[in-house]
């Protein structure tokens, strides 16, 4: 008799897991951070440039702006932690020197690192102006998360972008 009543109480377990673990998964139409409910693209405004953040893309509004002072509004439409670096470089955006964990080396003298917002969560925005010289940018999320499955480098991942800033 013990030893049925141990077996029922595993399996109720079993059934609990599967329930708790499907209403984990998958996503949420009305998911307020969902990239796809924000659309991107037509001129910028005033100086202002959008700047969407996730899980692998970093979307900007325009890709090219005159010099002077420029606000990037970021937003973290993601689900994980973002941040946004501005790396003036003649480098392809695409082929940055990166460390063995792929962060990208920014104390490299090819790069100078002309803005960054820090790291934000998802769901959040963040704005910041910076003043920008005229030349050829590449726009990053340079962070490098760490689990004992490995280490996953979002510029790696596809977070980058050219941006250019004009005369
Ligand atoms: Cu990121």
């Amino acid at each position: 008799m013990r030893t049925r009543w141990l077996l029922l109480t595993a399996a109720l377990l079993s059934v609990a897991l599967v329930v708790a673990t499907a209403a984990c998964g998958g996503g949420s139409d009305d998911d307020p951070a969902d990239p796809a409910a924000t659309p991107t693209g037509g001129p910028m405004r005033d100086g202002e440039i959008d700047v969407r953040l996730f899980e692998w893309t970093l979307d900007v509004s325009v890709t090219s702006a005159p010099a002077g002072t420029i606000t990037f509004n970021a937003r973290n439409v993601g689900g994980a932690n973002h941040d946004l670096v501005i790396v003036r470089t003649d480098l392809d955006p695409n082929d940055l020197p990166v460390g063995e964990d792929g962060y990208v080396d920014v104390a490299d003298p090819r790069l100078e690192v002309a803005g960054k917002i820090d790291v934000f969560e998802p769901g959040l925005n963040r704005s910041a102006e910076f003043t920008l010289e005229p030349g050829t940018y590449a726009l990053i999320c340079n962070i490098v998360d760490v689990a004992e499955t490995g280490t996953t480098s979002h510029y790696v991942q596809g977070m980058r972008t050219a941006f250019q800033v004009t005369e």
